[in-house]
């Protein structure tokens, strides 16, 4: 391809006084921009200022619509190329030294060879756009356990998400020691001719590549403008590079919730909950609970990083600074404090606008606004099958407009858990809740999750699929070792001191297909029971698979006793299938897999028996 003449050796990057304490930082961009040749550089504050110049600049492009001020305060709204809305796994790497250290779970590139390669795609990828350098923070700069990264883009659009997403700008670089930074370099993959207009969402389908060099602390991603596969801060460096981080030092970074729940008697206990993604974390995150009484705050809704305290408890933050969630579905009725969060200064991404440039999804009222511009751009037919926002189309917003935020969301050190949920999408087989015997059966539970798939990732949805801990398209290591991991955890501290396991599935269907429990609201019913069980206290029966309540407080609730009994039915026959299944996919891990859990897998086994 014919691109602008490199503009890169003429180039003055301009620093100051905040860049030039960090000698490491400036040498790394200054070969990224040599190397990948931008006509001009930016070094972001994080300001308001530059947020606002990024968003007029943006507009002015026609790249995204100002919404109405007076329905949606300074919100914007974005279209992606109809190839670019979702992650996308199959381009995802983990380019560990030994591909043992990847695992089977992972796509593996000898990291050389990943390097090479992208030496490639990266040169030159940037002509005729302008390099933007985002120092962040993943945690509150002020923690200990903060990771700083630096991210380079070429994307505006990556930036002003990141300034949502992330802690972002001089507060990060202030924090920043010495050769400690984790280099995120970011293409959306299409450089631009001398004089080429450029296009409503570039991006690079064909060539997309999301690489992770866990033991050099590192990321590179090349072709893709959306969601986790460009937001670096967020799936790569908090999850996938941190876990890896995590096993190394002692510390877990999990896919989680974290959520304070406060009982009518004014006890506050603290509950984090793993989920696949697009499985409802953002909503039982900000739950408004139908039984009197009941507080929940949210501390965070995807991410959180685990450590074991001084006093033996686990200890969970949330490393992120806002909420990238799905958007279909999210209601007044569904998730009130969720539409509250994104009444104002938000970024909207394939949702479908209105008449009036405000937004619109499927869920979000009853009926549509008459004459909606869909997802594509083009006028939508509320009689076609088509939807008029994407399935995985999202809201960006600071987690700081959350109605409920937490006030421990600041704490440097994070919230003590209690309990820890693990749960996926199963239509039938795993009951409403149960509960662990003890730490080695709770990650053995981890282990088994898996769940319906959904468009939050590229591919076929609504196929049941492993997702161990919910980690499998996140986990920056061999799986197997990760269980081990979970289990060495479990061994840093007192039994009493540490969190009750649960496994919870909100999505059982009966024979015509309607869900047996209403969930949303209704999910503090359960979460009443996970809340007492975490002392000991609550009603529970012994069953083969766990402990599951004998009831539930279903006070104000329209259930028939039919229905719940098949929510809390453990069916022996499909058991014994679940069990099959599972011992079979857990051979994929050969000698990874921990003996301690093969010991679980055979108890269940004959429990069942
Ligand atoms: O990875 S994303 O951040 O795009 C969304 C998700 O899968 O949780
Ligand atoms: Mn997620």
């Amino acid at each position: 391809m014919e691109v602008a003449p490199s503009k890169s050796e003429s180039i003055s990057i301009p620093w100051n006084n905040a860049w030039l304490k960090h000698p490491d930082v400036m040498k790394w961009v200054e070969k990224m921009v040599k190397h990948c040749e931008p006509d001009m550089v930016h070094l972001c504050d994080g300001s308001a200022a530059e947020y606002e110049g990024l968003a007029n600049y943006l507009t002015a492009e026609g790249k995204i619509v100002r919404l109405n001020p007076e329905k949606r305060p300074h919100s914007f709204y974005c279209r992606s190329h109809p190839d670019d809305v979702a992650r996308v796994e199959e381009c995802t790497f983990i380019c560990s030294k030994k591909k043992e250290d990847a695992g089977p779970t992972n796509n593996w590139k000898d990291p050389e060879e990943m390097q090479n390669h992208l030496k490639d795609l990266f040169k030159g990828c940037m002509r005729g756009r302008t390099l933007y350098v985002i120092p962040f923070s993943m945690g509150l700069p002020v923690s200990a356990f903060a990771q700083i990264g630096v991210q380079v883009t070429d994307s505006p659009y990556v930036v002003m998400n990141m300034r949502l997403m992330t802690h972002m700008g001089s507060q990060a670089l202030e924090k920043l020691k010495p050769n400690s930074f984790v280099p995120c370099l970011h293409s959306v993959g299409v450089p631009l001719k001398e004089g080429e207009k450029d296009k409503m969402w570039p991006c690079n389908p064909e060539k997309r590549v999301i690489a992770h060099f866990p033991e050099e602390k590192s990321i590179l991603s090349f072709g893709s403008g959306y969601g986790g596969n460009a937001l670096l801060g967020k799936k790569c460096l908090a999850l996938r590079i941190a876990s890896y981080l995590g096993k190394q030092h002692g510390w877990l970074a999990e896919h989680m919730l974290i959520m304070g729940l406060t009982s009518p008697k004014g006890e506050k206990k603290y509950i984090a909950a793993a989920f696949p993604s697009a499985c409802g974390k953002t909503n039982l995150a900000m739950l408004t609970p139908n039984l009197p009484g009941w507080k929940v705050e949210c501390v965070g809704d995807d991410i959180a990083w685990i450590r074991v305290g001084k006093d033996g408890r686990f200890y969970a933050m949330n490393p992120e600074a806002g909420l990238f969630g799905v958007a279909p579905g999210t209601s007044m009725k569904t998730n009130p404090n969720a539409m509250a969060s994104i009444s104002k200064n938000t970024i909207f991404t394939n949702v479908a606008l209105t008449q009036d440039k405000d937004v619109w999804w499927e869920g979000m009222t009853d009926k549509p606004p008459a004459h909606l511009t869909d997802w594509l751009g083009k006028p939508w037919d509320p009689t076609s099958k088509d939807k008029a926002a994407h399935p995985n189309s999202r809201f960006t917003a600071s987690i700081r407009q959350c109605p409920i935020l937490d006030p421990a969301y600041d704490s440097a050190e994070g919230v003590p858990l209690s309990a820890i949920i693990f749960g996926g999408r199963r239509e039938h087989t795993i009951p409403l809740v149960y509960q662990s015997f003890n730490w080695q059966h709770g990650v053995f539970l981890g282990a088994s999750v898996s769940s319906e798939t959904t468009s939050a990732a590229k591919g076929v949805v609504g196929k049941v699929r492993h997702d161990p801990f919910a980690m499998l398209p996140f986990c920056g290591y061999n799986m197997g070792d990760y269980f081990s991991h979970w289990l060495e955890m479990g061994k840093k501290t007192t039994p009493d001191k540490l969190p009750k396991i649960f496994y919870v599935n909100w999505f059982q269907k009966d024979a015509q297909g309607k869900f047996l429990w209403p969930g949303f609201g209704d999910n503090i019913r359960v979460l009443e029971w996970i809340f007492e069980r975490s002392s000991d206290k609550g009603n529970f029966e012994k069953t083969p698979i766990g402990y599951l309540p004998k009831t539930l407080n279903l006070s104000g609730l329209d259930l028939s006793p039919f229905d719940m009994k098949a929510l809390l039915t453990v069916d022996p026959a499909l058991w014994k299938k679940e069990v099959e299944e599972l011992e079979e996919y857990f051979t994929l891990f050969k000698d990874h897999f921990p003996k301690a859990l093969k010991e679980e897998l055979q108890g269940l086994k004959k429990r069942l028996s």
